[in-house]
């Protein structure tokens, strides 16, 4: 009874949790709604450390909130959908079901041990088919909008995976999830025009400034990538054997048209295969060859060596008249921009690398101040005056950028325009283990969605291990009978579309499902939508930085133009959690340093290792498994939980008459706790509420005893703040202490304004004699902090003005005297 007994705990509690519903929301409008989500899991195999760490910072938040009195949704679900699961099902002759459905199990029950505080019933998997008719039921609503498109064009193609990616799913390169380099291929593939959005995906990251982190928006703005520039139309000079046409190139410089001398197009274009002469075909044919091994990574590092080959053309300068060579090259993107551009070696370090290799000429046309790039091999880029460019000249760079504009504009041979980096998102996949995309082909009337009563499309029966081995096929395109249905509009023979979509697609909006997870007339319900989200909290990992975050914004954004949703952004805050690591690395089998997550809960317990994990550093930091001590957390909770042994006041006694003391540190622990939460500072959080077990375990050491309410008062803070990190010792010593559980909807303490002030004294701080600051400190307060803080001071700082310090007299806590070097 007296002794702290893990796993008696641990087995005592769940059922009483699961009993009262205690982490369901009420939803009735009687209390502020919250909602705190963590970005749902994969199911690979049981749950990992990692996920430990970022469960543990959600909870914690859910925890927070409840017990502050919000009405809190915090539902989990699982993104279900994806290759691992086909790759392991190919490997075990299985279907990919059996080993998904079989991990969601293992998750669930060790997130129900790890004490998760989510809702279970309202528990989603978006493989099942009541989630993915949905998908496809939206897919539709984008496909009307014209939203969803197909169209042949060069693709990154995996030949591992046998399957194409999106963009954002090419990582330097290689595959994302299998890390095979990447190559292109020319398919007709489905597409969501994410591009319409690029403007409003920029303009509205200014709702998120100061509640997401700025890292994240940071590469979310490099990855829209707006430029602001011109097109601009140079003539191709005709010749024997070709009519002129014009080709227009992206420049953010038209300032500098006068210092263009020479013109390159994309190797891998058409466009250059149009221009080229027949003299210098075979040339470029070859050439083009050799980049298509390369990745857009290496053609764009800007060390590597230029390549290129004449094409034997030129273009015209539409401001000068004057002839440039055009040029062949791979430093230049197809699919950026025009993939041709106007080359400014002067001031641009890759065209000027480009003309030394080539010998072509440099022309500086805006003088910097700086050396000239001829000579130095180094382009100048900055901010000057426009020389040698016609009526351009004398006027500075910003001004010459417009002026340009205005007269290519004039000549009509151009035109401001803006250039995104962000590409459609290219969303079918040729594989089996996804939502089927909803279109039927019909020879006579073409794309013709799957009515919204026929759906879902559901997979196909019979395809397992082997016939899902990947072909560069769907292996859907293998399920005759299912392939092949009557046209819904004509009812003449047709064909199903065989590919299945992006599991992206389906994780864009689970966090609309969780609303309402089964309703059975639509995705979700609009009003119900509209009372909990946006989300109040997300928690997840930065490798979501773009590609999750920015498909959820861009879906939420085309459901509010359908009138779906009442706001624009779907997560108002956004917590990235750190990682896990162990000796200072990642953990990852073949360094061997892996820990297993089980085999730790077995060890210290469930809440020792949620406390190790939220107390090792602040939620954003990583966690070295190295540095901490589970065995301390766990001796922390026992002496928290041994509180419970001492005291002896009834529930309820009035702590008025007790140590005031005590009472001051707890109502201020209390107090400073809840503000701390909401700045997501949860280890500073741990470290005072140890600080009030210890100050609780002196009171009741010395002082009037456990007899004392103050004493009481000060424990049952203990058990609630406890609440939020360690449940099942929070809920076990709640008990003890005399209340019914649970805990966790206790109610966050009354905090008393009266005990919260503490007495203070001002500082003086001079430097040589002088004052130069007044510092408020507690008085109480050692030499070395005031030393500290004095030193620390601005004005002190400002005056020292960089000069070293001879002495520093401390006359603790009144008066600092500083003497300079
Ligand atoms: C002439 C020029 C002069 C340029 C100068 C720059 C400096 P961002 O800011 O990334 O949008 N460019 C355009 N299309 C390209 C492509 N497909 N592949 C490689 N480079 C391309 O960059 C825009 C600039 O990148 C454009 O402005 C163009 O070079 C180049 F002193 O035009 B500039
Ligand atoms: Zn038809």
């Amino acid at each position: 009874e007296n002794t702290y007994d893990v796993a008696a705990i641990e087995a005592r509690w769940p059922a009483v949790w699961d009993e009262l519903r205690a982490f369901a929301p009420a939803d009735d409008g009687s209390r502020e709604r919250r909602y705190v989500l963590d970005m749902f899991p994969y199911p690979s195999g049981d749950l990992h450390m990692g996920h430990a760490e970022a469960f543990a910072m959600g909870d914690v938040a859910a925890r927070f909130y409840r017990q502050k009195g919000y009405d809190v949704l915090h539902p989990i679900g699982w993104d279900s959908f994806g290759l691992p699961a086909e790759n392991a099902a190919i490997k075990r002759n299985a279907h990919p079901a059996e080993w998904t459905y079989a991990n969601i199990e293992t998750q669930a029950h060790s997130f129900k041990r790890y004490a998760i505080s989510a809702d279970w019933e309202r528990r989603l998997h978006t493989s099942d088919p009541e989630y993915y008719r949905w998908t496809q039921w939206l897919f539709v609503r984008f496909f009307q909008k014209g939203l969803a498109y197909r169209r042949n064009s060069p693709v990154n193609w995996c030949p591992k995976d046998q399957t194409v990616l999106a963009n954002e799913q090419v990582i330097n390169g290689a595959c994302d999830r299998c890390g095979t380099m990447v190559t292109k291929k020319n398919l007709n593939q489905w597409y969501f025009k994410i591009t319409d959005y690029a403007d409003r995906l920029l303009d509205d990251m200014e709702q998120l400034k100061g509640h997401w982190p700025e890292r994240v928006l940071a590469m979310q703005r490099n990855w829209i990538g707006r430029s602001e520039g011109a097109h601009v139309r140079f003539r191709i000079e005709a010749d024997a054997d070709q009519a002129a046409s014009d080709v227009a190139v992206f420049t953010t410089r038209p300032d500098t048209l006068y210092g263009a001398t020479f013109f390159v197009v994309a190797a891998d274009a058409d466009l250059a295969l149009d221009l080229v002469t027949p003299a210098h075909r075979a040339e470029l044919e070859a050439y083009r060859e050799q980049v298509k091994g390369l990745s857009e990574i290496e053609r764009q590092a800007t060390e590597r060596e230029k390549t290129g080959v004449f094409t034997g053309r030129y273009a015209v300068n539409p401001l000068t008249g004057e002839k440039l060579p055009v040029w062949a090259a791979d430093y230049v993107l197809a699919d950026y921009g025009t993939g041709a551009i106007m080359a400014v070696p002067a001031h641009d370090q890759r065209d000027l690398d480009f003309a030394r290799a080539f010998d072509l000429p440099v022309r500086t046309v805006v003088d910097t101040g700086a050396e000239d790039a001829a000579a130095t091999g180094v382009a100048t880029t900055g901010e000057g005056t426009l020389v040698n460019s016609g009526e351009l000249t004398g006027l500075d760079k910003p001004t010459a950028i417009r002026r340009a504009v205005e007269l290519i504009e004039e000549q009509g041979t151009g035109e401001h325009t803006i250039n995104y980096r962000l590409r459609d998102w290219l969303l079918s996949r040729q594989r089996f283990w996804g939502t089927p995309i909803p279109i039927i082909h019909c020879p006579s009337c073409g794309e013709v969605p799957v009515p919204d009563d026929q759906l879902p499309v559901t997979l196909p029966e019979g395809l397992r291990g082997e016939s899902l081995a990947p072909k560069g096929t769907s292996p859907l395109a293998a399920v005759e009978d299912w392939v092949n249905v009557s046209c819904p509009s004509c009812g003449g023979a047709a064909k199903r579309d065989t590919d299945t979509m992006d599991t992206f697609v389906d994780s864009s909006w689970y966090y609309l499902r969780f609303v309402n997870p089964d309703l059975e007339t639509a995705p979700f319900d609009t009003d119900a939508v509209n009372r909990w989200l946006p989300v109040g909290q997300y928690v997840g990992g930065v490798e979501h930085a773009i590609l999750h975050l920015l498909y959820s914004r861009f879906f939420t954004k085309v459901l509010f133009d359908l009138g779906m949703v009442g706001f624009t952004e779907p997560f108002s805050a956004l917590l990235n959690q750190g990682q896990v690591l162990n000796g200072g690395k990642a953990m990852s089998k073949s360094l061997g340093n892996g820990v297993d997550l089980g085999e730790q809960l077995d060890r210290y317990g469930v809440d020792a290792v949620r406390l190790t994990m939220v107390f090792a550093s602040p939620p954003e930091d990583d966690v070295d498994w190295a540095d901490v001590s589970p065995s301390g957390s766990a001796k922390f909770l026992a002496r928290a939980w041994r509180l419970g042994n001492d005291v002896t006041s009834a529930v309820g006694s009035d702590p008025a008459t007790g140590d005031r003391a005590l009472r001051s540190v707890t109502h201020r622990t209390v107090s400073d706790a809840a503000e701390l939460m909401e700045a997501n500072k949860f280890n500073v959080v741990i470290a005072r509420l140890m600080e009030l077990v210890n100050a609780t375990r002196k009171a009741i050491d010395s002082g009037a005893g456990g007899a004392d309410p103050a004493v009481r008062e000060a424990t049952e803070a203990v058990a609630i703040l406890l609440s939020l990190f360690a449940p099942y010792t929070a809920e076990d010593l709640w008990n003890r202490l005399g209340h019914e559980a649970t805990v966790a909807t206790a109610g966050w303490p009354a905090v008393d304004p009266a005990l919260l002030t503490q007495a203070t004294v001002v500082a003086v701080v001079q430097v040589q004699g002088k004052v130069r600051d007044r510092l408020t400190v507690s008085p109480d307060i050692t030499e070395e902090e005031l030393r500290e803080l004095a030193l620390a001071s601005e004005q002190v700082q400002r005056v020292l003005d960089g000069r070293g310090i001879r002495t520093v007299i401390v006359r603790a806590p009144k008066l600092v005297n500083i003497v300079p070097a």
